[in-house]
């Protein structure tokens, strides 16, 4: 399996360039199902320690269906597979920039949850333009064992989140461990709550938000990923359910500019342009850098072939 990693703000992508499963030539939907319900061992054995290492997020390229993209894309972590990822998107672009398949301009990529484009405006920074996020659920409350009541938002920006501002905890690099212990308990109680996305889609990300000390920038966040690790960068796709929610109140308009800093100060640039469905149609630019192009072994004999599963 020929794979290139990445970093976008400190969050690691591994591009799946050959040798993944078959998934056929369905919609790109079908085909992130069959991965997540037929080849759950082999994403996890790319994801896991020793081969992989924590927070990183897979991008396994497909063939399109739409002729007009570059590339299609199903993106997964160790525990899930996702419907996007926005700094995933940052760093394939990179990838494809570093690969000489793509060069500066607009370009688009398919994903399970639909086309989205990026803007590649240097070999590093990345513009994406992201399907159409919005808020379902305004002020919604669970009790939260050790913390009490905490009140969020439900909203999708090609995943499912709930979104906390103000943060119950203190959204600094050196409280990582409470802020992941609180963010898991907020997930299990909305489980145990029964409330989730359309459908019943699980909600498996949870942002709380909190000041930044950089004057320049909106706030900081923390955001807990489906495999329990919390997203380096300011998280995508996260970003993209915070701006439905912010042009939902008022509190930003179509057009205006944020930083949105992550919990360990790497930052995205946001904006969003008002959709056709009552969404927003957000716009993420950030950096990512290729740090390695390797094969991929996978051999019987190894006892911790399928990675590190305890
Ligand atoms: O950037 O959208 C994102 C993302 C999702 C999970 C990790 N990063």
């Amino acid at each position: 399996m020929h794979v290139i990693d990445s970093h976008t703000g400190g969050e690691p992508t591994r591009v799946i360039l050959d040798g993944g499963p078959d998934l056929g030539s369905g919609p790109l939907s079908a085909r992130a199902r069959l991965l997540a319900t037929e080849h759950r061992d082999l994403y996890r054995a790319v994801m896991l320690e020793p081969r992989g290492q924590v927070a990183m997020v897979g991008a396994l390229l497909v063939e399109p269906t739409d002729p007009d993209c570059v590339t299609g894309v199903i993106y997964f972590d160790a525990e899930a597979v996702l419907g996007m990822c926005g700094h995933g998107t940052i760093g394939l672009a990179a990838t494809l920039v570093h690969m000489g398949r793509i060069g500066p301009g607009v370009h688009k990529i398919e994903t399970p949850v639909g086309v989205v484009s990026v803007e590649v405006q240097d070999p590093n920074t990345i513009k994406v333009t992201n399907i159409e996020s919005r808020r379902t659920r305004k002020g919604i409350s669970v009790e939260v064992d050790g913390i009490g009541t905490v009140t969020g938002d439900v909203a999708y920006g090609g995943n499912w989140f709930f979104i906390v501002d103000p943060s119950p905890v203190r959204v600094a690099s050196d409280n990582i461990r409470q802020l992941t212990d609180v963010t898991i308990a907020v997930r299990e109680a909305l489980i145990a709550a029964g409330i989730s996305g359309d459908e019943g889609a699980p909600i498996d990300h949870v942002i709380f938000y909190g000041p930044s000390d950089n004057p320049d920038a909106h706030s900081r966040n923390f955001v807990l990923c489906p495999d329990n690790a919390y997203d380096r960068s300011p998280c995508g796709t996260g970003c993209s359910a915070r701006l439905a929610c912010l042009a939902a109140d008022g509190k930003l308009r179509d057009g205006e500019e944020i930083l949105q800093e992550s919990v360990i100060g790497s930052s995205y640039r946001l904006s969003y342009r008002d959709g056709p469905n009552d969404g927003v149609i957000p716009s993420i630019t950030g950096q990512a850098h290729v740090m390695a192009e390797a094969r991929l072994i996978f051999n019987p004999a190894d006892p911790f072939r399928d990675g590190i599963v305890l």
